[in-house]
């Protein structure tokens, strides 16, 4: 289960629409293996198939945030068929976006409709912390990063900073 390089921005895969799962193989079954040691090792609740350079609808989660107690969920093909009216606001990260927080104001709950890695298909009920991390999820599937739900100034100030990085990387390499 190879850890794979994250994709940081401004990377510009980081705007590609991920394409559907059309049914699992090995290349898919491999994919997820490669995306939750990645994942865990970050470490993070959540990655989408783009943030390690795959532009296929594939997340893995684990919003149980403890070692003991492990909560693996892997989401083919997510689609959020109904939310709440209601919001809610939760400090998010992403590790696209290392060391930088703000709060996002997302609705509080979600119906999620996914495959499983065996692509039988799910719906449930989701709230809380759970419902924030797929909603983050799911818009990296299509191209939408947390901080694309700020305000232009503070938006335009992270890509600046990471922009910056980025270049200086380049000229040390
Ligand atoms: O590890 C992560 N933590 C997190 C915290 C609040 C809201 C969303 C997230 S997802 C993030 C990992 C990540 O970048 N997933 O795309
Ligand atoms: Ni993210």
């Amino acid at each position: 289960m190879p850890v794979k390089p994250l994709v940081f921005i401004p990377d510009s895969q980081l705007r590609l629409i991920s394409k559907p799962v059309q049914g699992m193989d090995k290349d898919v079954r491999r994919l997820v293996d490669d995306m939750f040691a990645t994942m865990y090792k970050a470490p993070g609740i959540g990655l989408a198939a783009i943030q390690i350079g795959e532009p296929l609808r594939v997340v893995t989660l684990d919003v149980s945030r403890r070692d003991d107690t492990q909560e693996p969920m892997t989401l083919i093909n997510p689609e959020i068929t109904w939310h709440s009216e209601e919001l809610r606001e939760m400090e998010e990260g992403c590790l696209s976006i290392p060391d930088y927080y703000a709060s996002v104001e997302r609705p509080d709950k979600v119906r999620l409709k996914y495959r499983d890695i065996d692509f039988k298909e799910h719906e449930i009920e989701a709230d809380g912390v759970f419902a924030t991390c797929i909603q983050h999820e799911i818009d990296h599937l299509n191209g939408i990063l947390f901080i694309d739900h700020l305000s232009k100034l503070k938006r335009d100030r992270v890509m600046k900073k990471f922009t910056k990085l980025a270049r200086q990387r380049d000229d040390e390499a």
